[in-house]
């Protein structure tokens, strides 16, 4: 039998069908009968194909995907669904046109012209239809595939994973849009060939993105979390043990990632490879051949290994600790180590550049103390879910790698914000074993492992404490999974 990944997306062109496993059955026939009327009012007829990506929750193994290392996410009920209809070739209006179930979201007008560029300096939501639609035509190129452009696409979005909350909203709507443009033209591809594209789609964005959100999105299976592993990318099924549920509560704090990336989400990927280049160079590469050879901290971390093993461990951090500074670099700092300027190694990534514009120092050595620490972390939970040790030992010992992980984020990685401190502390303060900020942070949600004996009278205690200390918030979101 074909591999799951090998396997291609579906496409539905029926209503049944919009849940794969069939499950909720009637919410998903009510969602199409809501979206059809919309979509027939605004658009004269109805769609032809109807495409659906969910959000995800990330489980561990934060900021760590754009270093080349795993990842354990897994996939949410919470998704986009993306009905389409292309335009005959007969028909005059020639435009792209992405209009919202929700009335939160005007509708977006866009040409047709797969070479257009984004405009990112102002951001619209319909612009994630396009990284689909750029990145499917670039794709389509590469593989010398005949794709006329030269028609209209009718399209309407309906979308239930909240927005700026760390849970992948922005994934599911590249991802259902990627495959919905792709199946208007005949074209399907298998998924983990479908992950990678949708990757390279969501950069059009101006978000170096590591590609966790997308594979988890299109590579997810009902009932389990996945191991994603790059390079190649690769989906790893792990069945949680019983007994538990994972909690997700927002912090109702927004982080608009496609705004902030230059000094938040990008800053970090601009500074793990500079952290990478510096530690090339100190463990012997000449500064030339790791400008251009290190990309990321899972590339030279056979070199740490190898100077870590003379002393007796085979830890990368170890040698962060011998060859990075505690203090924060100054750009001329690091132009003394790599004899290159900043602007010159960074010269063919223009949302690189407006990193650079932005950031007073680099935090090198806290930056990838995070990502070697965070790297076993993943893999110390996927061992800790398949070890023998008795139900309780294993949730233990998963609540506590959770906690680390948080911890990390906060101090190193400093991706955190008050209000997912504050929700991680009364997470932890009404019982949960373990609780973190999943997704990119400075915002947005937290997952917490909660006994599933406790998880209703966790929930009411989660709400009644958060609402009393920040009583400008009326509420906050609570999804239960398992
Ligand atoms: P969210 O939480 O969706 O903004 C981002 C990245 C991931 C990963 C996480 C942090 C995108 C599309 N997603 O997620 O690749 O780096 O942050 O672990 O940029
Ligand atoms: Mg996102």
């Amino acid at each position: 039998m074909a591999n799951h990944e090998d396997l291609p997306v579906p496409i539905y062109s029926e209503l049944d069908a919009v849940y794969g496993d069939g499950s909720q059955l009637e919410e998903a026939q009510l969602r199409i009968s809501v979206l059809n009327s919309k979509f027939k009012q605004l658009f004269v007829h109805l769609p032809d194909i109807y495409a659906r990506a969910p959000g995800r929750v990330n489980l561990i193994g934060e900021h760590i995907d754009y270093e080349g290392y795993s990842v354990l996410p897994m996939a949410i009920r919470q998704d986009t669904i993306v009905a389409i209809r292309k335009r005959d070739a007969g028909e005059s209006e020639k435009l792209l046109k992405i209009a919202n179930v929700s009335d939160k979201y005007t509708m977006c007008t866009y040409p047709v012209d797969p070479d257009q560029e984004i405009d990112l300096k102002n951001h619209q939501w319909g612009h994630y239809f396009i990284c689909g639609y750029k990145g499917f035509h670039e794709y389509a190129k590469s593989q010398g595939l005949d794709i006329s452009s030269q028609v209209g696409l009718d399209v309407m979005i309906d979308g239930t994973v909240p927005t700026g909350s760390g849970l992948s909203s922005s994934a599911a709507f590249v991802c259902s849009s990627t495959i919905a443009i792709m199946a208007a033209h005949n074209v399907n591809i298998p998924k983990k060939e479908l992950a990678q594209l949708t990757c390279v789609c969501e950069r059009h964005i101006g978000t170096q993105s590591g590609g966790m959100d997308q594979a988890i999105s299109i590579m997810a299976k009902t009932g389990f979390a996945e191991l994603i592993d790059f390079n190649p990318i690769r989906a790893t099924d792990v069945q949680l043990p019983d007994g538990s549920s994972f909690v997700i509560a927002h912090s109702l704090a927004e982080s608009q990632k496609a705004v902030t990336a230059a000094t938040n989400y990008n800053n970090r990927v601009v500074e793990c490879r500079l952290a990478s280049i510096v530690l090339g160079i100190k463990l012997g590469m000449e500064p030339e051949e790791a400008i251009s050879k290190v990309k990321t901290l899972s590339d030279v971390e056979g070199l740490c290994v190898s100077f870590a093993g003379t002393r007796g461990s085979s830890d990368p951090i170890l040698a962060v600790r011998e060859y990075l500074k505690e203090e924060p670099y100054t750009a001329e700092e690091i132009e003394k180590i790599t004899f290159k300027s900043l602007a010159l190694i960074f010269a063919d990534s223009a949302s690189s550049l407006d990193v650079l514009k932005a950031a007073k120092h680099y935090k090198l050595f806290q930056r990838a103390s995070h990502v070697y620490s965070e790297a076993k972390r993943v893999y110390a939970f996927k061992d800790a879910v398949s070890s023998n040790s008795n139900e309780e030992e294993k949730l233990k010992k998963l609540g506590d790698l959770m906690n680390d992980s948080h911890h990390s984020c906060s101090v190193l990685f400093e991706c955190s914000c008050p209000e997912l401190e504050e929700l991680v502390k009364v997470c932890k303060d009404n019982g949960a074993l373990g609780a973190r900020l999943t997704g990119a942070g400075w915002g947005g949600c937290a997952v917490a492992l909660v006994k599933e004996n406790i998880v209703p009278q966790f929930i009411l205690n989660l709400k009644v404490p958060f609402i009393y200390m920040k009583n400008n918030y009326f509420f906050i979101i609570v999804f239960v999974i398992f």
